[in-house]
C-alpha cells in the first residue's frame, strides 16, 4: 500500500530534499510551506499524484488547522511526519540578543513542531501505525555562543521526541530525532545571518559540510527500518566538524 509522508518546510533545503527522496522511494509526499509558488514547482516536478502542496506557516496554528481540514480524503492519513521545518535567527550573545528573533524561534520551532504533532498523532495512535522524524540538531546537546534560544529549542525537540515514545509505549507508532551538525545547500545560515551572505560564505568555505541529500537519505534509512525498531536519535557530523575543549576564563 502506498504510505502518505507529510513534510514540513519542503520549499527548499533539507525538506525538498526529503519530498524528492520520499517521492522517489513511493511515497505520496504533502509538502508543507509558506512559499506556494515553490511548491507548485516541486509539485510539477514530482507529479501531482506523489507531491500534494499545501501552504501553511507552520508557526500560526490556525493555518495548521485550516491546511490540514483541506486535505483531499485520500491524502488526509498520514504514515510519515516530518517535522522539518524550523530556524535559527542571529548568533548574538543572550545579552544583545533581539527578543522578537526569540520568539519568532520559540514559535516556529516549538510551538509549530508540537502543534503539528498533537494534531497528527491521535489518527497515528488508531490506526497503531506510523512514524514521525524530527528535526533537532547537534546544537540541542552541544551549547556554543549565540546558540541561546536555538539549542535551546533544539533540546527540546530531542527530549519532546524522547518523551513521546514514552507515551506511545505499547503501540507501534515510532519516533526519531535528527541531529545534524554543519548544514550547506540549505537556506539555514542566510536566515540566520540576515542575508549577510559574505559571512555564510565564510562559514562554509572548506567545511565539506552536511548536504541536503545526506539529511534525506538517513529520513529514507529510518522509514525503511522494519516495524520493530525504533530509531530513537541519530546524530550527524561533517567530518570537518568535531568538539571544542571547555574554555576557561582567566583574570
Ligand atoms: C545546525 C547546526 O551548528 O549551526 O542546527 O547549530 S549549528
Amino acid at each position: 500500500m502506498v504510505k502518505t509522508a507529510l513534510v514540513t518546510g519542503a520549499s527548499a533545503g533539507f525538506g525538498k530534499a526529503i519530498a524528492e527522496k520520499l517521492t522517489a522511494d513511493g511515497y505520496k509526499v504533502i509538502g508543507a510551506a509558506r512559499r506556494w509558488d515553490r511548491l507548485q514547482v516541486l509539485r510539477d516536478e514530482l507529479g501531482k499524484d506523489c507531491f500534494f502542496p499545501l501552504q501553511m506557516d507552520v508557526s500560526k496554528t490556525q493555518e495548521i488547522d485550516q491546511a490540514l481540514a483541506s486535505l483531499p480524503q485520500d491524502w488526509q492519513a498520514v504514515d510519515l511526519l516530518v517535522n522539518n521545518a524550523g530556524l535559527a535567527l542571529g548568533l548574538d550573545k543572550a545579552y544583545e540578543a533581539d527578543f522578537k528573533d526569540w520568539q519568532t524561534m520559540i514559535q516556529t520551532n516549538i510551538i509549530g513542531l508540537t502543534y503539528l504533532t498533537h494534531q497528527i498523532l491521535p489518527q497515528m495512535v488508531e490506526r497503531n501505525a506510523g512514524l514521525i522524524i524530527n528535526l533537532g540538531s547537534t546544537a540541542g546537546t552541544v551549547p556554543y555562543p549565540g546558540g541561546n534560544i536555538y539549542g535551546a529549542s533544539k533540546a527540546f525537540v530531542k527530549q519532546f521526541s524522547l518523551n513521546l515514545r514514552a507515551d506511545l509505549f505499547g503501540t507501534q507508532v515510532r519516533v526519531t530525532n535528527i541531529e545534524p551538525g554543519l548544514c550547506e545547500g540549505t537556506e539555514f545560515s542566510n536566515v540566520r545571518f540576515k542575508g549577510d551572505n559574505q559571512r555564510v560564505e565564510q562559514l562554509y568555505q572548506g567545511a565539506h559540510a552536511i548536504r541536503p541529500q545526506d539529511i534525506a537519505e538517513t529520513v529514507a534509512w529510518i522509514s525503511r527500518q522494519p516495524e520493530h525498531l525504533n530509531i530513537n536519535r541519530i546524530e550527524i557530523m561533517p567530518v570537518s566538524q568535531s568538539f571544542g575543549p571547555q574554555p576557561v576564563h582567566r583574570d
